[in-house]
This record gives C-alpha cells, structure tokens and sequence, in this order.
C-alpha cells in the first residue's frame, strides 16, 4: 500500500528487522503477511479499534487494518471504562480483540483511495469528551512526507523510540513513517533512557519529559552521541534541557510542533541550523499565519495538506482550508517560529499527553463525595505540567482515591498528580470559577 510504500511496498527490500518491539522483531515480509492475515479477518468493516497496547500485536493490528482499507481507531492502552466506552460507540468501531502474529496470508486488496479514512484519534478538547479526528491515507502520507523531507529521513535511518502507539508522536511519526521511509523501527516499550541508549539507533523521537530524563543519566546520553538526529516535540522543549542534550550529545536536537489535528507542521530540518526554544519553519506544503493585530505574538493558523479532513461527528471549521491552532505563537523576523502559550488554560499537556480540563472535572464529579472540582495545569518540573485538581467534598474522601477514580474512569495519565481539597472555590459574580485565583508553586 501507497502509504507504507517503503516496507510493504512492492519493490521494497526485504528488511529482516523491520519492526521491533519490546525485544520481539518481524522482517518486513513477516510484518505484510501477518497484516494481511489480520485484513482477511476484518475486511469489509468501515471502522476497526485496535487496542494500541506497546506490542508487536498492535502494530501487526493497525497494518491489517490499512490494509484492508477501514479507518483505524486506536484505544489508549491505559484507558478507563468510560473513555473507552465512549471511543468505542463514538466511533463505531469493531474492536479487534486477538492479534497472532505468526499468523500468515497473501490475500490481495484493493489499494484504498486517497481520500478514504484511514485513523481515527481521540483527542482532548477544553471541555466534554474526546473527539475523533479523522485523518485519511492522504492526509498521512502528506504528514510523514513533508517530516521525512525536513529530517532527511530514509531507508538508511533506524528509528528508536518508547511513546505509546495511539497518538501522532508515537503511531503516526513514529510507526507509519517509519514502515512508509522503510527504515527500521525499533520500539522500547516504555521511552526509559537505559532502553534508548542500548537500541543503537539513528533517529530518536522523545517529548521533553523523556529528554529531560535522558540528560539525568549523562551515561545513557552521552550512548546517543552515535545518533544521526535527536526530536523533540509534543510539548515545549525548555531552554536548558535542549542545552544539556546538546553538551552530553554533541546535538542540537530538532525541535517541531504538531497537533492530532494538524501532524506535524513546523520544525527544524537536519541540514539547517537549531535554535533553543524555537520549533522552526513550516515543512513542506505548510503556510503559517500568526493572527496578532501588532503581527508579533497572536494565534497560530497553519494549512496545509496533512491537516484533518474533518471530526467523527462534526466538520473540520476549516475557514479557507485555514485550521486555528489555539496555541499563541510568535514568528521572527526571519522566519524561526516560536511557541510562546495556549489561548485556553483548559487543555493541559502534562508528559507530552494532551489533556481537557473539563473532561477530568466531569469524571472528578461522577465521584459521589465530590461536589464541585476544577482542573488546571500547575508547573512541573518532570512533566511540563501536571494535572492539579481543586474539589470541594460533601464526604470524607481520600485525595489518594480521588486520583485513582479518574485512572480508572479516564486514563492512567489524566489522573489528577495533585488533589486539593477546599472548602469553597473562587467565583466571580456570575458565579464562574476563576481558574487564575486557583494554581501554586512548582512542584
Ligand atoms: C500510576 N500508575 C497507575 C496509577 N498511578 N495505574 C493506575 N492507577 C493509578 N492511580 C501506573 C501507570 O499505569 C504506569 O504503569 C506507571 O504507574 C507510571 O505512569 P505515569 O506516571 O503516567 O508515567 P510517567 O513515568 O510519568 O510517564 C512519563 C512519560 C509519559 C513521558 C513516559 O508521560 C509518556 O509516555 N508521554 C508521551 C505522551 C505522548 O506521546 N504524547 C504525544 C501526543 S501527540 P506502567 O506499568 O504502564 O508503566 C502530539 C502531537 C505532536 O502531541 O506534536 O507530537
Ligand atoms: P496533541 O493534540 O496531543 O497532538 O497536542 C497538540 C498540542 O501540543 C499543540 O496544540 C501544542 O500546544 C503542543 N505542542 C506540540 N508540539 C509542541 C512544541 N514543539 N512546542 C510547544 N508545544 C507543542
């Protein structure tokens, strides 16, 4: 298939090692004829969830699914009863519940269109639930293209990575653009510093919480000065993280910004230079605008052709093909652009992962002892962010249990880190909270 050309492709060299997981590899002719055993089984679905646990199973699951030309939906593989719940009926989805990855077929398919739905992502607004954005073979390849042009990413590379496989960083990025360049991938289960500095890769993908934890093992750090090329994204990579990498490495890291919406549209390319605190240039096919009525600091607009082609339930809001980011940028007088804060204080990015406010209040509020909550991002010095919960209770409860109600109903990583309990929270006369009287210091 088109969009994983480089591995699955006709024409393509068989790679032995094609994709690793967790110490467990299939060559690139293994990895097509258990994906297609897979499409066999669920040809004819429109919509396949796949539970997009850190495996070799998952990624033999999304492949078949491509394959057989239905729209994947990956379940966050720590999600709770209700966001699950919700992403299974949301979506429609069949859930595709055993992987065997020895399994084998040689079934031909039709090559999907290009326009044809091809993922499914649940993500965070400011408030409710998740929404799914639904991205197409074309929007994708166009995604992983324009990286792969501005990384000089090719057959050649070994990518290396931990992230989990059911968000743009680790799936999109980090599986198909590794199966669609044909380069290796190597996937350390969990992205722990001794894991990355033992898989002997080129390319390495991390959000800055992992950089950060990379610097404070100098010994795993200074392993990747081997590497070809270090990005980071997701998040805000701060100042003296990206200082460090660069004086345990001997790299600058690439720094790029992207958003489920959008993949991935501004970066830092590897034959140009790298700025601390700064994501780069529009990548390929991508225009910027900044909406700033003194055109410095404003909201960030981009367009391009990996944007979204619309939501599950709802169109895109695409005004002339123009997606508002929400994030407040800035763009240099020659060009760099910098990502200086969110329009909204209600979606919080806490290790990478995005994440509505309003979703952790409503699951703070199924609790029966709580009686009103409100969620913000604090500072945190591992996370960029942590999700810090105010609740007033109408019943004893530990702040502990409140913390594991959310992991359970939501995901592990929504889980408030902070839990505070009050007595009252401030409201203004209209009787809204105010979030900005809420917050403390860095943890
Ligand atoms: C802790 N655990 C609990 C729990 N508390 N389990 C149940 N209930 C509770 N109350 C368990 C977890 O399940 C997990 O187990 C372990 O404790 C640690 O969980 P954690 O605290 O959440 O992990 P942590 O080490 O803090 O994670 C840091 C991290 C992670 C960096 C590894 O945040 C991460 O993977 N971030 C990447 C996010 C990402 O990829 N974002 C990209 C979005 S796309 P166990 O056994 O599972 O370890 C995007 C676009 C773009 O943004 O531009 O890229
Ligand atoms: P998600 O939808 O999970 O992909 O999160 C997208 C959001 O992550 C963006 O709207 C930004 O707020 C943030 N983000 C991604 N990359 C960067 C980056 N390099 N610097 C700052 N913020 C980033």
């Amino acid at each position: 298939m088109r969009l994983l050309a480089g591995t699955t492709g006709p024409g393509s060299t068989d790679r032995p090692d094609a994709v690793t997981v967790a110490g467990r590899t299939l060559s690139s002719e293994a990895l097509l004829g258990a994906a297609l055993a897979v499409a066999a089984d669920v040809r004819g679905a429109a919509t396949v969830a796949v539970d997009a646990t850190p495996s070799l199973e998952t990624v033999v699951a999304i492949v078949g699914g491509l394959l057989a030309g239905a729209a994947v939906v990956p379940v966050p593989s720590d999600a709770g009863h209700a966001e699950r719940a919700h992403i299974l009926s949301d979506s429609g989805a069949v859930l595709l519940d055993t992987v065997d990855v020895s399994r084998r077929s040689s079934i031909s398919l039709p090559e999907p269109a290009p326009e044809d739905p091809a993922l499914i992502m649940y993500t965070s607004g400011t408030t409710g639930a998740p929404k799914g954005v639904v991205h197409t073979h074309a929007s994708l390849e166009a995604g992983v293209d324009a990286v792969a042009d501005a990384w000089d990413w090719t057959a050649g590379d070994r990518l290396v990575h931990g992230l989990p496989l059911f968000h743009v960083h680790g799936l999109v990025l980090g599986v198909l653009g590794a199966l669609r360049a044909g380069s290796p991938l190597v996937h350390t289960r969990k992205p722990e510093p001794e894991r990355y500095a033992a898989a002997g890769g080129t390319l390495y993908f991390g959000v800055p919480t992992v950089w950060s934890r990379v610097c404070a093992q100098p010994a795993a750090a200074r392993a990747l000065s081997r590497a070809r090329l270090l990005v980071s994204g997701s998040a805000a990579l701060p100042v003296p993280v990206f200082d460090r990498l660069h004086a345990l490495t001997g790299h600058a890291p690439v720094e790029r910004y992207g958003m489920t919406e959008t993949l991935i549209t501004i970066s830092s390319r590897a034959d140009g230079p790298r700025r601390a605190g700064h994501v780069g240039f529009p990548v390929r096919g991508v225009e910027t605008r900044v909406a700033a009525e003194d055109g410095a600091i404003g909201e960030l607009w981009v367009r391009g052709p990996m944007l979204l082609r619309r939501y599950v339930h709802q169109t895109a809001d695409l005004e002339d093909g123009w997606f508002r980011t929400g994030d407040i940028a800035r763009k240099d007088p020659d060009g760099w652009h910098r990502i200086v804060g969110r329009a909204s204080t209600d979606l919080i990015k806490s290790g990478g992962y995005r994440i509505g406010a309003g979703e952790v209040e409503d699951a703070l509020l199924a609790h029966p002892a709580v009686r009103e909550a409100a969620v913000i991002g604090t500072p945190h010095a591992d996370l960029g962010q942590a999700v810090t919960a105010y609740v007033v209770v109408s019943a004893a409860v530990a702040e502990r249990e409140l913390e594991d109600f959310v992991a359970r109903h939501l995901s592990v990583h929504k889980r408030p880190r902070v839990v505070h309990l009050v007595e009252s929270l401030p409201r203004n006369a209209m009787g809204k909270v105010q979030k900005k009287r809420l917050g403390g210091p860095m943890l």
